[in-house]
């Protein structure tokens, strides 16, 4: 077993920043880790929550994590900032904001990453992510995420639960239908409940989304006076253990894409291996240079050609 493995599984907070970086960064090593701690995997919850910059996002998270500390959740924190590097502002803001709520919560985790606007590379790193702090024994994992749209629907597909959160401050209420917000929450929450123009806010996302066929919940709240915190704490909870079915079902379908991927991503590595050792392959470009031949009649014989070779090979395999 790999040193930095045998750390996670322990809960060493070095290990896991280390192993987080390592997979963030696709690092050579990031495929052992997870083999390795694969089979310590599955207890834990996900919820993401996302929403415009300011909505009070982080603030939230750190109300939230008072209630889910009483219900016994051991926290980890991961915050997705596409819009600034590491380094960058607004992840900064956020971790001190969200370490002011923090004090006296040092068993909570918390990781900021950069998703470095890769779609499809954003699910795979959280993905795997979260499969290290499962391991390492955090029961709930809540993922932050700002930014529009693609993200936004990447992130929800990855966890089992997504709030969105909206305040009436940066109310804009027909961008949120644009960027495709409607689809993908569980929980809609208006918070700022203390500022004026919650209530019509939450009335004209109660139009505007409470009535179509998925019966969204929506809430109201105040991160900072902690009004209404508690009720979507409760939710949330009640949420995670009602629609277990529907989490493993979606699970599922998770697995079954990435697995496609994979297999494919390996596939095609090494067909193109095949492809530069094939002799036909440059006797085809001639072929096709010199108008004997034309792309797709080209491409399907190389195609049948690769495969039949390959399917030999592999009876050959076999037949030893
Ligand atoms: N009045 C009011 N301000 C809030 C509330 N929640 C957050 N804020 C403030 O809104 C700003 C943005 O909050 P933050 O949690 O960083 O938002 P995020 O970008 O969505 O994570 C901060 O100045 C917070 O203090 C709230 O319920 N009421
Ligand atoms: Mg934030």
């Amino acid at each position: 077993m790999l040193k930095i493995v045998e750390g996670i599984l322990k809960g060493d907070r070095r290990s896991l920043s280390r192993a987080i970086s390592i997979i963030d960064n696709e690092e050579g090593k990031y495929q052992e880790i997870i083999s390795q701690i694969f089979k310590n995997t599955g207890r834990a919850m996900t919820i993401g929550l996302t929403g415009p910059g300011g909505a009070g996002k982080s603030s939230l998270i750190g109300k939230l994590i008072d209630e889910f500390k009483r219900f016994g959740y051991k926290i980890a924190i991961i915050a997705v900032d596409p819009t600034s590097p590491v380094t960058g502002g607004a992840i900064l803001g956020d971790r001190v904001r969200m370490q002011a709520n923090l004090m006296d919560k040092s068993e909570v985790f918390m990781r900021s990453i950069a998703s470095r606007g890769a779609v499809g590379g954003i699910s795979r790193s959280l993905r795997n992510i979260i499969r290290i702090l499962d391991a390492a024994g955090y029961n709930l994992i809540i993922v932050e995420s700002v930014g529009a749209g693609q993200l936004e629907i990447e992130v929800s597909k990855v966890v089992n639960l997504t709030l969105v959160v909206f305040t009436p401050n940066t109310g804009d209420k027909v961008q949120a239908v644009k960027a495709g917000i409607t689809e993908i929450g569980d929980i809609y929450i208006v918070n700022k409940s203390d500022l004026e123009g919650a209530n019509t806010l939450y009335n004209t996302i109660k139009d505007l989304i409470g009535d179509t066929e998925r019966k969204p919940i929506i809430l109201k709240c105040s991160a900072k006076t902690g009004t209404g915190t508690r009720e979507v704490a409760k939710m949330i909870r009640n949420l995670l253990t009602e629609r277990i079915e529907r989490i493993r079902e979606k699970d599922y379908e998770l697995l079954e894409i990435e697995l496609k991927d994979m297999v494919l991503n390996i596939l095609k590595d090494k067909i193109l291996t095949m492809l530069n050792d094939n002799p036909s392959f440059h006797n085809l470009i001639d072929k096709i240079q010199k108008k004997k031949m034309d792309p797709f009649q080209a491409a399907e014989e190389l195609t049948s050609n690769l495969l039949n070779s390959s399917f030999s090979k592999y009876q050959e395999l076999n037949k030893t």
